[in-house]
């Protein structure tokens, strides 16, 4: 199949899954077209199998917001033209099922029909999308795509609560690649971040509010005082900056690392002990899932879909969101000794092959072929 991606390029979670499916098709000689307005950050060399085509928005002063969605629905009909298209699959609702949507009715004034599969991430519907602004032209979207995808039954069940869908919301879970993770094994270099007696706890987001960035410091702070440790934090946004003065406020900056954004995601947690994601809410949790499949028992709160990624007592503990006294307790309770660290590993990774890209990709694969059968 010629499949077209649009996705966001940056370090969120739905760009990373995006990508990540667009690579997994390439391998599985589809051809795999990104279209956005930068190369998706996880997307490594482009091969004959996988293209990116950037979409360029001119400026022009006249306008105060310059119009993405218009530049995006252009770019789309002329690749899909160009490229023989036979699928358009757009990650995250706003605006990328609106332009496709545009893109769909402009080719089929000149005949071409089009599928667009829509999957929902998270603050496409919970935060952003539900706002009075956006929702009619969210619900619109989602009610005119010929197949709509979300990443869990949470995130379904927020969409159908929020918005008035008329469609049939297939669940399709985030994914990662076991097999890859094992032969990038080789260099992990623990001794650069800690000493060999020390715990290490990781964060890795985008440093939003719904992350609840001040909780993992608190967290932190109570583990530190029971167990040496340190605590790595990457990613970058506008918590960042608040979470580096309480560190100082502290007094526990030397032992709190903030590392910014990195593409190095598989080599930071291969030598983490314990991934906190303790946010507001979170439709998937895909970071969590990362940290698994890395062997890395994770400490969350129990917020949105994260109770289908993460296991009570098997790969990590779940709390009431804010409850950062159980997650320090619990966090402490699975880094105090070798034994239960190695059996929360153990449970983490094996909890993580559910989520095998082998089982999750075929399912995108099928609902791609009864979209082209409905042609
Ligand atoms: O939450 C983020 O940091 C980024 C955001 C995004 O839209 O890229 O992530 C959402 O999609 C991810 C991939 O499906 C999910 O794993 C995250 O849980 C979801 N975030 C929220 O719901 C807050």
């Amino acid at each position: 199949m010629n499949i077209a991606i649009v996705c966001y390029p940056t370090f969120g979670g739905s760009g990373v899954v995006a990508t990540e499916l667009g690579i997994a098709l390439a391998k599985l000689n589809h051809n795999v077209h990104f279209i956005t307005y930068k190369q998706p950050v996880r997307l490594g060399l482009l091969s004959p199998n996988i293209h990116f085509h950037e979409v360029n928005v001119p400026e022009y002063p006249l306008f105060h917001y310059q119009p993405y969605e218009l530049a995006l629905s252009s770019k789309l009909v002329d690749t899909i033209k160009k490229y023989k298209i036979d699928i358009l699959h757009v990650h995250y609702a706003i605006p990328h099922a609106y332009a496709g949507y545009m893109a769909k009715e402009m080719l089929a004034e000149e005949g071409i029909y089009i599928p667009m599969v829509t999957t929902l991430h998270g603050t496409d519907i919970t935060l952003v999308g539900n706002h009075p602004y956006y929702k009619p032209a969210v619900t619109f979207s989602i009610n005119n795509s010929d197949i709509v995808t979300s990443v869990s039954e949470s995130l379904k069940e927020d969409t159908l609560r929020l918005f008035d869908i008329k469609k049939n919301i297939e669940v399709v879970p985030n994914f990662i690649d076991a097999n890859q993770r094992k032969t990038n094994f080789t260099d992990c270099q623990r001794e650069l971040m800690a000493t060999e007696s020390e715990r290490i706890v990781t964060h890795i987001s985008n440093f939003r509010p719904v992350k609840r960035i001040t909780d993992i410091v608190d967290i932190f702070y109570n583990i530190q005082k029971k167990v040496p440790a340190k605590l790595l934090m990457v990613g970058d946004g506008p918590e960042r900056k608040p979470a580096e003065q309480k560190c100082k406020d502290l007094g526990i900056k030397d032992k709190v690392i903030f590392l910014g954004n990195s593409n190095e995601i598989d080599k930071i947690l291969c030598f983490s002990d314990l991934f906190l994601l303790p946010s507001e809410r979170e439709s998937f949790g895909l970071a969590a899932l990362e940290a698994m499949v890395n062997r890395v028992p994770v400490i969350s709160s129990n917020a949105g879909g994260i109770p289908e990624v993460n296991i009570q007592g098997v790969s990590g503990y779940l709390s009431d969101v804010g409850n950062v006294s159980e997650m320090s307790e619990n966090s402490i309770r699975i880094l105090q000794d070798h034994k239960t660290l190695e059996k929360f590993k153990q449970g983490a990774f094996d909890n993580a092959l559910k989520f095998d890209i082998s089982a999750i990709v075929p399912l995108y694969i099928d609902l791609y072929e009864s979209a082209l059968e409905s042609v």
